[in-house]
């Protein structure tokens, strides 16, 4: 498995210098700066190239080369924003990084409601409360969609909470929520987020599956031709938000994408973390179903809460069998290697880590301290190396 290690380029106060210390091989990145929808030219692909590998570095994985939220709602004529897509693609392929992984989320990536909750040995997690999140829907912006998809004792606590809270709380949960969205991208306000949401009136787990396979017949042909891998992220948290529909997060949607277009180019994220915070998926078993089309590898853990609550757990806790995956992605590797296929080596990142130590105030971006990622990293490393020798 290769090493890797998400960095935001200019945007990130950790330095590629810092990021060759974690003895990492791969650099997880994307152009950030560039709107969605606009094509990634060559100009920006390959100075982003050569600085990654100035320093020594593979750019191993694009993440994400984002997909505009008009082909997610399937609204108007989309000819060119596939296009666009399609010559990024064809750019990134140029300058020779092959594995593309993107989310199918409407409208917000990953999403927490705490942003620096605390551990029991000290250090900070993210935390989804399951009340917060539905005290944001229902009581801030007002969404009765919302209401269904929390039980009747999250609502009350949200009630409560709602009640209760300053604008000092409920602007800092709004920030929270709004931290998921990668890099330098728009954030919303309340009202802001209001409005954009009516844009998604209407699009039902159905629609949103039938843009989705429109996306997957219009791109992952292109990838089998440029010899790339696509890869989606599971949604994270794996179920329904702000009413919306999310339509990558459990066994039988992995199941419909795989078989939606059957090219090895349509492959997946394995991230162990955003599946594994949803009590229905095993992991370890939809890693092994999907074995020959995970093309990169999201590595941490979480511990969940009965009322649909979780934390980010140390990369080795928590409740996900982190051995008995890897130990999937081993046996995966080894398959690949006794087939010839030149993809054998899975790059995989520790996706996220705590805040520890030195990390506190750093103000890197929510998720992605240096130490506590060092952590995660050097954690894995050792299961790795560990089964490595016993295979
Ligand atoms: C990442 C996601 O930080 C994270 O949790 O895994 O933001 C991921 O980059 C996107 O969802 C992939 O498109
Ligand atoms: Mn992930």
């Amino acid at each position: 498995m290769q090493e890797t290690w998400r960095w935001y380029g200019g945007l990130d106060k950790i330095t590629l210098p810092d990021v060759a210390q974690t003895g990492a091989s791969g650099i997880v990145n994307a152009l950030h700066e560039i709107p969605y929808g606009e094509v990634w030219q060559p100009e920006r692909i390959n100075a982003r190239a050569d600085q990654i590998r100035a320093a020594g570095f593979d750019w191993a994985v694009v993440e994400s080369l984002p997909i505009h939220e008009r082909i997610k709602r399937g609204e108007g004529d989309l000819t060119q924003l596939f296009a666009n897509y399609r010559q990024s693609m064809a750019n990134l392929a140029d300058a020779g990084v092959q594995v593309i992984c993107y989310n199918f989320m409407p409208l917000l990536d990953w999403t927490r409601t705490d942003l620096a909750a605390p551990v029991a040995r000290g250090g900070t997690c993210l935390r989804f409360e399951a009340y917060r999140m539905a005290a944001f829907e229902i009581h801030m912006l007002g969404r009765a969609a919302a209401e269904d998809d929390y039980p009747e004792d999250v609502r009350q606590r949200a009630a409560i909470w709602f009640q209760q809270s300053t604008q000092a709380d409920r602007d800092a949960l709004l920030h929270a929520i709004m931290s998921g969205l990668p890099g330098a991208y728009d954030r919303y306000d309340v009202d802001g987020l209001k409005h954009a949401l009516t844009l998604y009136d209407g699009l039902d787990r159905t629609a949103l599956r039938a843009n989705y396979k429109r996306f997957l017949d219009e791109i992952i042909p292109a990838a089998d031709d440029l010899g790339m891998r696509f890869c989606v992220h599971p949604d994270d948290p794996p179920r329904d938000i702000l009413g919306l529909a999310r339509i990558v997060s459990g066994a039988d949607d992995i199941d419909w994408i795989m078989g939606a277009v059957d090219s090895k180019a349509n492959g997946l994220t394995l991230c162990s973390g955003s599946l594994g915070a949803n009590p229905a998926n095993d992991v370890p078993e939809i890693a092994a179903k999907h074995a020959d089309r995970i093309h990169f590898a999201h590595l941490r853990n979480v511990r969940k809460d009965s009322d649909g609550a979780f934390e980010e757990a140390a990369h080795l806790e928590g409740d996900t069998d982190m051995v008995a995956l890897i130990k999937v992605l081993l046996a995966e590797e080894k398959r690949r290697r006794d087939t010839g296929r030149a993809d054998h080596s899975i790059p995989f990142r520790p996706d996220h880590g705590h805040e520890l130590l030195t990390d506190i105030g750093q103000g890197t971006f929510p998720g992605y301290p240096m130490v506590g990622r060092l952590r995660g990293l050097a954690e894995l490393r050792g299961v790795i190396a560990a089964l490595t020798h016993g295979v």
